[in-house]
């Protein structure tokens, strides 16, 4: 793609606005960067445009932003903000920062969403084809921007693209050689009007490109996924941790098989995989299918799940005190990712709960709650919700921080029992981020006598 000279409005001046602005000018175009919030906020992103003398407004978006050949826009910038409306009414093309980043990446990208597990699929994924002996960028919504992977990453390489519903909302000719998506639940309902059908069509355009010569993944067990690829030609192959499949992978009596021409071989089993739960197995199981496809051997695939300790802030070990587990899974914003958690443990829980609610419907964990909870710490502008949701069926207490639940839930637990920060709620009430809860969480753990 050839965006000499053009004119390119990017909104938002954050991770993906910058990358994007770097990757404009790398490609000899002119970028003009326009952010809604102040220079005081965005100190950071002066010091880097003014260094590279790339143009840009903070404090609003002027009509400045209009004067452009097309716009690329952050996935934080919601489809209905004023600047994306106005640009649609003038009739300028709107791409998302990895639909951009895509024109240029000469890698082969394997492209992951679902509403959970993207992160952690991304990372195993990332972690299986380095360990194999082949080059492989994590990036997207991990982290890193696609934007800034696109220069290193060559032909024989491979990106690991964590894809957030956000960033599929404006891709065009976006094509990974491999997409999967690994479970479709409710979450960023605020964003979508409120409509999990408008969710899901958002997740289902990952594949809207692919054609015969590419491969999709999909999760056999999850019924949003159920005929969604209508006259498709995509390559189809399913993953399921409770049925077998005819083409993909599942799991049966502990064992990880694959299957593909009517021919099923066992890979590895359970003990080859480092990160525990079913859905985790669904995880690697959706790895397994992409590594097979690339053609890496089973031992190499076993090796690499034993290997990998999983990720920061996803039902991770904190410390054990007494006989008392302390477990931050700080990136669970979501009810069906607090089920999960539940759902991982033998031992009964006492789980620190809320923050800013994202249209959560607590009906799905209830039981799960029931059967596996002693007591709830209710925390953050959610914590009424949940305490007369909760409190007919399983003591809650509400509370004023994270550290006032840390302190009652290491007097409040007994021996053999696991104080769990699983929120089902974004953070931003409270914290800069969710990793920001889940560090404050930990310092408050490891700051107990
Ligand atoms: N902004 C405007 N005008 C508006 C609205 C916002 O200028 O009308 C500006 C804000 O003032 C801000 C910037 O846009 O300065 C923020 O953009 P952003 O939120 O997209 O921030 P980035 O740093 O670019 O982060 C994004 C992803 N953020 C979101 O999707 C909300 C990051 O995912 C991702 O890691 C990063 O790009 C790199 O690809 C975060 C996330 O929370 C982790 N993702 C969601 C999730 O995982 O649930 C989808
Ligand atoms: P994402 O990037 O999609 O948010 P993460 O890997 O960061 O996914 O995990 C987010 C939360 O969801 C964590 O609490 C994690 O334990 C849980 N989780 C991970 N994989 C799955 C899955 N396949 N299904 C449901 N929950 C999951």
């Amino acid at each position: 793609m050839n965006i000499k000279d053009k004119k390119i409005s990017i909104i938002g001046a954050e991770l993906s606005g910058k990358a994007a602005a770097k990757l404009a000018l790398s490609q000899n175009a002119v970028p003009f960067v326009s952010d809604s919030r102040s220079d005081i906020e965005l100190v950071e992103a002066k010091a880097v445009f003014d260094k590279l003398q790339i143009e840009y407004e903070f404090g609003s978006h002027s009509e400045k932003v209009f004067d452009c050949d097309f716009i690329v826009t952050s996935p934080g910038v919601p489809t209905n903000s004023v600047v994306l409306k106005k640009a649609k009414e003038k009739g300028i093309e709107i791409f998302s920062e990895i639909e951009f980043a895509s024109w240029f990446c000469k890698a082969k990208i394997i492209s992951i969403t679902g509403s959970n597990g993207k992160t952690t699929t991304t990372a195993l994924l990332n972690h299986v084809l380095n360990e194999s002996g082949l080059k492989c960028f994590a990036g997207g919504n991990i982290g890193d921007p696609f934007s800034d992977l696109v220069y290193t990453a060559n032909e024989d390489d491979f990106i690991s693209l964590e894809t957030s519903s956000f960033q599929l909302d404006y891709i065009k000719y976006f094509k990974p050689s491999i997409a999967m998506i690994l479970n479709i639940t409710p979450d960023h309902l605020d964003r979508y009007d409120n409509s999990v059908e408008n969710y899901k069509s958002a997740k289902l355009r990952i594949f809207k490109n692919q054609d015969s010569s590419d491969n999709l993944i999909l999760n056999a067990d999850d019924t949003n996924l159920h005929n969604v690829t209508g006259d498709s030609f995509v390559q189809k192959y399913y993953f399921s941790t409770k049925n077998n499949v005819d083409k993909g992978a599942y799991f049966s009596n502990g064992n990880f098989f694959y299957i593909c021409n009517d021919q099923s071989e066992k890979v590895c089993t359970s003990s080859d995989l480092f990160i525990k739960g079913e859905h985790n197995y669904a995880n690697a199981l959706a790895v397994l299918i992409a590594a097979k496809l690339i053609g890496i051997s089973n031992e190499s695939i076993a090796e690499a799940f034993l290997s990998f300790k999983g990720v920061e802030h996803r039902l991770e070990f904190v410390r054990e005190i007494d006989g008392i587990k302390f477990i931050n899974d700080s990136k669970a914003t979501n009810v069906d990712s607090v089920w999960y958690a539940l759902n991982s443990f033998d031992e009964k829980i006492l789980l620190i709960l809320g923050g800013k609610d994202k249209g959560n419907d607590y009906n799905h964990m209830k039981d799960l709650v029931i059967s596996k909870v002693r007591k709830i710490y209710a925390i953050g502008t959610s914590k009424e919700v949940i305490y007369n949701f909760f409190n007919q069926y399983v003591e809650v207490d509400k509370k004023e921080t994270l550290e006032d639940c840390v302190n009652s839930g290491r007097k409040e637990a007994n021996k053999n029992e696991i104080v769990l920060l699983s929120p089902a709620c974004a953070s931003f009430d409270m914290f800069k981020n969710y990793q920001h809860r889940g560090k404050v969480f930990k310092d408050a753990v490891m700051s107990l006598s």
